[in-house]
C-alpha cells in the first residue's frame, strides 16, 4: 500500500501518462502502449525435458530454460510470464492473455501441437503479438509429421535444433525485432 502511494502505477506530468515498469504481471495494459512482458509458452511433455529421451532433448530441464529464459530476458530490461501446460485450450488461453495485455512477445514451443492444432494457429493471428516458435530438435530432419508447422504460418521466425538455446537466441530476436523503428 505505502509502496504504491511512494510509486504509483502511472504518474501524469504535463499531461503525458508515464508508467512503472515491469507494470502488474499480466494485467490489462493501457489502450496503445506494449508491455514489457514476453510469455515463454511450452507444450505437451516439455515438462519432461532432462528426465528422458536426453539423446533428443539433451539433460537440462524445464527449470533450465526457465532460467535460461530469465536470463537473456533480463539482458533487455523484459519481464518473463514462463508457462508450459499439456493441454491445447491452456495454451490458446496464454496466447490469448498476451494479446489482451499487449505482450511485447511471445517464444512459442507448442512441442507436439505445433503439428495439428488451427486452435492455436487461430489464437496467435488474434493476439497480434510478435511470436518466435521455438523448437529444440531440428523438426525438420526428423519424422515427415514434424515437418508441417501450423504455428509457422502465423510466427514472425522460427529457430530448431539449436537445443534449449533456441529459447534465449529466440529472446535476442525478439529483441532485435521490437527495438524502436525495427519491425
Ligand atoms: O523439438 C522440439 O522442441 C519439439 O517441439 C518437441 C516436441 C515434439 O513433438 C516436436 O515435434 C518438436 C516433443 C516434446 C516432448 O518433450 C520431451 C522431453 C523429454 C522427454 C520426453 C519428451
Amino acid at each position: 500500500m505505502l509502496e504504491r502511494m511512494i510509486f504509483p502505477k502511472s504518474l501524469k506530468l504535463f499531461g503525458i501518462t508515464l508508467y512503472r515498469g515491469p507494470v502488474d504481471r499480466a494485467g490489462p495494459q493501457p489502450a496503445g502502449t506494449m508491455s514489457d512482458i514476453i510469455y515463454v509458452i511450452n507444450g505437451p511433455n516439455l515438462n519432461m525435458l532432462g528426465t528422458r529421451e536426453p539423446e533428443k532433448y539433451g539433460r537440462a530441464t524445464l527449470a533450465d530454460v526457465e532460467a535460461l529464459c530469465r536470463d537473456a530476458a533480463r539482458r533487455h530490461g523484459f519481464a518473463v510470464e514462463f508457462r508450459q501446460s499439456n493441454r491445447e485450450g491452456d495454451l490458446v488461453d496464454w496466447i490469448q492473455e498476451a494479446g489482451k495485455t499487449k505482450a511485447t512477445g511471445i517464444i512459442l514451443n507448442a512441442a507436439a501441437y505445433t503439428h495439428t492444432s488451427i486452435a492455436i494457429l487461430d489464437a496467435i493471428v488474434a493476439a497480434q503479438v510478435p511470436t518466435i516458435e521455438v523448437h529444440i530438435t531440428n523438426i525438420h530432419a526428423r519424422e515427415e509429421f514434424r515437418h508441417h508447422s501450423y504455428v509457422s504460418r502465423a510466427a514472425k521466425a522460427v529457430l530448431a535444433g539449436f537445443g534449449i538455446d533456441g529459447y534465449a537466441l529466440a529472446i535476442e530476436g525478439l529483441a532485435a525485432l521490437t527495438k524502436p523503428g525495427r519491425g
